[in-house]
Order: structure tokens, then C-alpha cells, then sequence
């Protein structure tokens, strides 16, 4: 077999005559991915030590950390645990929403994407 160099993979060209049409390059914009935040729903029955315990083992902070998260949901209602691609946000509160329904606490947690 000869061995001649490949040539690249082109389209074939289009004549173009009087009454071609030259359809305008789009230009494709990719937005990064959305971002999700995982947030803590504050209530009244649910152990404040769970609480600590699932944003360590979950969310890998520390105690300290932890209990600060957990002392401002306490106060204000919700806090953000972390912030993930969408899906890993989804399988965080499922996790959690399965410690909890486990342990037999009502504790809630959502996603929402960052703006
Ligand atoms: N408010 C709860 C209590 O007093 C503690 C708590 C904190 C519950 C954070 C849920 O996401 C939560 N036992």
C-alpha cells in the first residue's frame, strides 16, 4: 500500500452559485452548570447532637463547624451545608432525609440552585 499522508476529515464543498444561501454562524454560548446549595430546615423535635452528627458525617465538617451550622439553623430557621453539581446536592438530601426518617426524626433538608 502507498503510504500517503491522511487527509483531513472536511465536508464536502458546497458550489455556490447565484442562488446559494449562506445560513449565519450561531454562535453557541455553554452557561457553566448550576451550582446547588444543600440546606438544613430548622424544627422543633429533632436532636440538635443528630444534627451535628449528619453535617459532619455528610457534609465532612468538623464539630466546631458543625455546631455553628447547626446553632445558626437553630436560630434562623435553615442554613446552607454545602454547595454541589446538582446531582450530588440531590443524592446529599436524600441521604440525609433517609438518616433522619431511619433515627425517627422530622428533620428537613432541600436543594436549591445558587443564583
Ligand atoms: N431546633 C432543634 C432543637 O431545638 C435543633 C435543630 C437544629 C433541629 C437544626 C433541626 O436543622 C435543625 N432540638
Amino acid at each position: 500500500m502507498a503510504n500517503r499522508p491522511k487527509q483531513p476529515d472536511l465536508p464536502p464543498s458546497t458550489p455556490q452559485g447565484d442562488d446559494a444561501v449562506v445560513l449565519e454562524r450561531k454562535t453557541l454560548r455553554v452557561e457553566p452548570p448550576k451550582m446547588h446549595q444543600v440546606v438544613l430546615l430548622n424544627d422543633d423535635f429533632t436532636p440538635m447532637e443528630f444534627v451535628v452528627l449528619v453535617i459532619q458525617e455528610y457534609f465532612n465538617k468538623d464539630r466546631e463547624t458543625a455546631t455553628q451550622i447547626m446553632l445558626k439553623i437553630h436560630l434562623e430557621g435553615r442554613g446552607v451545608c454545602g454547595v454541589f453539581s446538582r446531582d450530588v446536592a440531590t443524592t446529599k438530601v436524600e441521604q440525609v432525609l433517609q438518616a433522619a426518617r431511619h433515627h425517627g426524626h422530622p428533620l428537613q433538608c432541600v436543594s436549591e440552585p445558587v443564583e
